[in-house]
């Protein structure tokens, strides 16, 4: 019920009649050059699963050994799973370097980093990058680090994150980056959880002419972390920095004596390549378990069609490679693909609202792939940004992270692409592992709003309730019927939440977004239905921002929802009850933000703090998030069905305190 409303508004806010077809010189020149062809190759992904992705997994990657079985796996049991290229072997570094040296990409750019000051540039052409990630490698081995054991890296947008990740690949660890932006508390719980005994950071790092604390913080996070027995420091700045001795390392002289030979180690294809975390419904974080030949086919392949990669193309992901999108789309996907992949320490703000498009004039930028939250901070600050640069270089711009709305979609494809190059808006999630559902450039139509339609093999379904499927228009629940090589695995070290959070009713994966299907079969998201904030396109779980409020001491209780936010999507609003005798004042206000922002991170720190006397519960003690959530965004004049309310009052103070906070 509440879902319905909340979908057919958001339906309304999203939906654009207009149809825009891709230049034919684009679809000319593009991989996939018409809706037919499309519809062809989609067709024979799902018909015959074995035979395409046998053939993708040949003609698109390396192989050591061929497998036993192309595609396993079981929807329905107490025990799902999904495993890709049974007994084949291969390796995600050769891969992503190797594989290139023997031809021109020697000495193609594989990685360009622009630091935030704009004077700090570096250029790793194939084989350097590929004599730094052996060299790091070695480093590792001598660590102690072998084939399995998880490497922590909580490193800023620096060349050697992307170094430490192909080098954790080509010893076969499993790499867990944590976003640099997440703070001590949230970083030991992910080096606890991982079992890590080794952690890369750097000693400071910059963010908008700020300068972080990065080494810091990660001290502060290993006093609960006794198994790590190595913590290896990037000197990002020249500035003291506290060493502790035998522990910490600094990552400059371990590369100097290293070796740059490292021969890959043969992975089995579900042998894991990576764990990241993120947040869902419960209080703790999930660590996604992503496997090798599997995730590394559909990253590689999600990448060349979706972005229609070619040879000579600059593609620039701004995601940070904290994120599942930094992963597939600025280190995996562009760097098994050959291309070359620009990576920015910056932001788009800093220092001024062009940095964007300075960037872009200067490198020439073909692909952008950002998300709707910069698309709608750069169009608050107006055009005018971006009229003082020449960005025609660019001929496709990509969107994710979150629904974007056909206005931000408009101001995108004409103050940016210019009217002229392709939006690929692409709806996928850390678990999916690439891109799920899209506007395949050049090949079919797009609706300013809409996902559009879904990759090869993926198939969506929009369900109702009671688990049949929606009728066209209609809103419901997205769930995918069979498996795709991109699925994570499982969730790390928790066999049970693979099953309780990802298949509560057996035979579909639950993506837990809403959504619908035109009549045209275009997929439409409306946005997360369980308890997870989308802030700017970054996952918060409503309980890990209510556990970081309860465990202050003056908080009694905490309801945590989500409200509308004009740049950042969605805003966290906070509901506080505190303890008997407590003052309530801008000093307690302050105080609590403070705590949450040092629980979890910045990317957590409420919008609104709102202290009230008491919640709206059920009689059965239950908070009503469904009230909490229209007080928030001031949608009070219908508040649907109170009847369930043990004190129908707690509603009316509430909206009256919301008036006088707004
Ligand atoms: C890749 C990524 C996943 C959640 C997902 C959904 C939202 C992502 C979207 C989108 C509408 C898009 N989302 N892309 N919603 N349109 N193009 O963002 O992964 O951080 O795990 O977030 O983000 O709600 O469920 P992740």
């Amino acid at each position: 019920m509440e879902h319905n409303t909340r979908a057919a508004f958001i339906r309304q806010m999203l939906k654009d009649e207009r149809t825009i077809e891709p230049s034919p010189e684009f679809s000319y020149k593009a991989l996939v050059k018409s809706r037919q062809d499309y519809d062809e190759l989609y067709r024979r992904s799902i018909d015959e699963p074995e035979a395409f992705w046998g053939q993708m997994a040949r003609e698109t990657l390396d192989w050591y050994r061929p497998w036993d079985a192309v595609e396993e796996y079981d929807f329905d049991s107490d025990k799902p799973f999904v495993r890709y290229f049974r007994g084949a072997e291969l390796n995600a570094s050769y891969n992503c370097l190797d594989r290139h040296l023997d031809g021109p990409r020697r000495n193609k750019a594989a990685l360009i980093w622009q630091g935030e000051p704009s004077e700090e540039v570096e250029v790793y052409t194939y084989q350097r990058l590929h004599r730094e990630v052996s060299k790091a490698a070695n480093v590792l081995k001598g660590l102690g680090v072998k084939k399995g054991d998880r490497v922590v890296l909580y490193l800023p947008m620096i060349p050697q994150l992307a170094i430490a990740m192909l080098a954790c690949a080509r010893i076969g660890a499993i790499h867990c980056v944590v976003f640099s932006g997440l703070s001590a508390e949230a970083l030991k719980d992910r080096i606890v959880d991982s079992g890590a005994s080794v952690v890369v950071t750097a000693n400071y790092g910059y963010r908008s002419g700020k300068i972080l604390q990065l080494k810091g913080i990660c001290d502060k996070a290993l006093e609960g972390c006794p198994q790590v027995k190595s913590c290896v420091v990037v000197r990002r700045i020249e500035k003291r920095t506290v060493m502790e001795a035998e522990r910490d390392l600094w990552w400059d002289d371990l590369m100097a004596g290293a070796s740059p030979v490292c021969e890959p180690e043969r992975m089995e294809s579900n042998d894991p390549l990576f764990v990241l975390y993120t947040s869902g419904s419960t209080a703790k974080p999930k660590g996604i378990v992503h496997g090798t030949g599997g995730y590394l086919l559909y990253a590689t392949l999600t990448m060349k069609y979706v972005f229609d990669l070619k040879e000579t193309d600059i593609y620039w992901c701004t995601a940070d490679v904290g994120w599942i999108t930094g992963h597939s789309y600025l280190v995996y996907g562009p760097l098994a693909n050959g291309a070359t992949s620009l990576m920015f320490e910056g932001v788009p703000s800093y220092p001024k609202h062009d940095r964007f498009w300075e960037v872009v004039e200067k490198f020439g930028v073909n692909i952008l792939y950002t998300a709707p939250t910069a698309v709608r901070a750069m169009m608050k600050e107006g055009e005018r940004w971006v009229n003082g640069h020449d960005i025609s270089s660019l001929r496709l711009l990509g969107s994710v992270g979150e629904p974007i709305t056909s206005k931000a979609w408009m101001w995108y494809y004409s103050a940016i692409g210019q009217g002229r190059c392709p939006i690929a808006d692409t709806w996928w999630q850390t678990e999916t592992g690439g891109v799920m559902i899209t506007s395949l450039p050049g090949a079919v139509d797009m609706k300013p709003g809409s996902a559009a339609l879904p990759f090869f093999g993926v198939a969506p379904q929009v369900l109702r309730p009671d688990g049949t499927e929606a009728a066209p228009n209609e809103g419901g629940t997205l769930v995918v019927s069979r498996p795709w090589p991109g699925m994570m695995l499982g969730v790390y070290q928790n066999e049970a939440a693979f099953k309780d959070v990802y298949f509560p009713v057996p035979g579909r994966y639950l993506t837990g977004d809403g959504a619908y299907r035109d009549e045209d079969g275009y997929f439409w998201i409306t946005g997360r239905i369980d308890d997870v904030i989308n802030v700017s396109g970054h996952r918060i779980g409503t309980a890990e921002v209510e556990s970081a409020l309860v465990s202050y001491l003056q908080v009694a209780e905490a309801a945590v929802v989500g409200c509308p936010h004009p740049v950042k999507g969605e805003g966290i609003y906070a509901y506080v009850t505190v303890k008997e005798g407590t003052v309530i004042n801008d000093d307690l206000r302050a105080k609590l933000v403070g705590h949450v922002r040092e629980s979890i991170g910045p990317i957590a720190t409420p919008d609104v703090i709102h202290f009230t006397a008491a919640l709206p519960k059920t009689r059965s003690g239950k908070i009503m998030r469904r009230i909490l959530r229209k007080i928030a965004a001031q949608e009070t004049e219908d508040l649907c069905d109170v009847s369930t309310l043990s004190e129908p009052s707690v509603v009316r103070d509430l909206i009256r305190e919301t008036k006088r906070l707004s």
